[in-house]
């Protein structure tokens, strides 16, 4: 459904106190049997996915993209390649939009994926999130091909977030959020977990880049790295060159090294995320939500 920008001041001006009311929902949810029979236990890293897939696609010169329209409800952005699986995370969170018809999709996603940040990180991670996104028809749609590509390494990276207005340490920060979650054959064709605990948010991703002697994996699938200690954890050429190039890897070393840095850094860069090419009504102010599951 359409909105205008009306419907969205509304929306933050009648339900202030209606997002504390969506962030448990959500909490809820992240908690529920449902969530806890999936995969590794949590829809979290889906949801997370969900969030930066819809936001990820904003480019700065054009002001197109962004988590504002929540265009991925609509083939073609729903069938992209990249966003291979993320129906699970979508369907999950239909119950909490028909219970919540007010809230638009943009807000809900990304409400749900800074939710999702602060429940799996304990409490640890703190994303202020501003109310005010507005659903957009098929026709604002991104083209294919605005999400990094894994099978690439750091120029393709920079080319990709510096077009989204981040710079080399924002790569690095953001990187640390695949400590969450795993690749699945049958979405993205790599295979496996990041990190031992993947429904858990710490800087394990670093670490693991640092202390891990990681290998070409020997298979018919895309190539990508195992390591060669436990060899169940996983990294795609994307991640590996965070410590292949010097400017990265300079950071790398600084997240690996400063767990409480890292908490503070991310909280700011992943609501810069979900902010990315959203013109908010001027009575929307930013939320802090306290975390359920601390
Ligand atoms: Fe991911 N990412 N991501 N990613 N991602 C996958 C899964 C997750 C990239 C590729 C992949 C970010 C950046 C990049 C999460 C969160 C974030 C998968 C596997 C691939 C291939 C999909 C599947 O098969 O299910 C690339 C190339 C990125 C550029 C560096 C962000 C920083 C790390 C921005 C980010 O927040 C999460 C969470 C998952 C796990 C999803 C799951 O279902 O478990």
């Amino acid at each position: 459904k359409l909105q205008t920008a009306e419907d969205a001041t509304r929306a933050v001006k009648e339900h202030k106190v209606d997002y504390q009311k969506v962030y448990k929902e959500i909490a809820e949810l992240l908690a529920s049997e449902a969530s806890e029979a999936y995969e590794d236990g949590s829809y979290g890293p889906v949801i997370v996915r969900l969030a930066w897939h819809a936001s990820g696609t904003y480019d700065k010169e054009t002001g197109t993209g962004g988590s504002n329209g929540a265009t991925m409800r609509f083939a073609p952005e729903s069938d992209h390649g990249a966003n291979a699986g993320l129906k699970v995370a979508r369907d999950a969170l239909e119950p909490i939009k028909q219970a919540n018809p007010w809230i638009s999709y943009s807000d809900l996603w990304t409400l749900a994926g800074t939710c999702a940040i602060q429940e799996l990180s304990l409490g640890n991670v703190k994303v202020p999130w501003r109310p005010g996104r507005q659903d957009k028809d098929v026709a604002a749609c991104t083209p294919d091909g605005r999400l990094p590509d894994a099978s690439k390494e750091q120029k393709h990276l920079r080319g990709i977030f510096y077009r989204m207005g981040f710079n080399d340490q924002e790569i690095v920060l953001l990187s640390g959020a695949h400590a969450l979650g795993r690749c699945h054959t049958d979405r993205s064709g790599f295979d496996g977990p990041w990190t031992f605990s993947p429904t858990v948010l710490t800087n394990a991703y670093y670490q693991l880049l640092k202390s891990e002697k990681w290998s070409w994996k020997k298979w018919d699938g895309p190539k990508q790295f195992i390591d060669d200690g436990s060899r169940s954890l996983m990294m795609l050429p994307t991640d590996m060159a965070l410590i292949k190039d010097k400017e990265f890897k300079k950071w790398v070393d600084i997240y690996a090294a400063d767990e409480k840095r890292f908490f503070e850094d991310f909280g700011k860069v992943f609501t810069t995320l979900m902010e990315l090419g959203v013109p908010f009504p001027v009575e929307s102010k930013p939320i802090t939500f306290d975390a359920i599951n601390a």
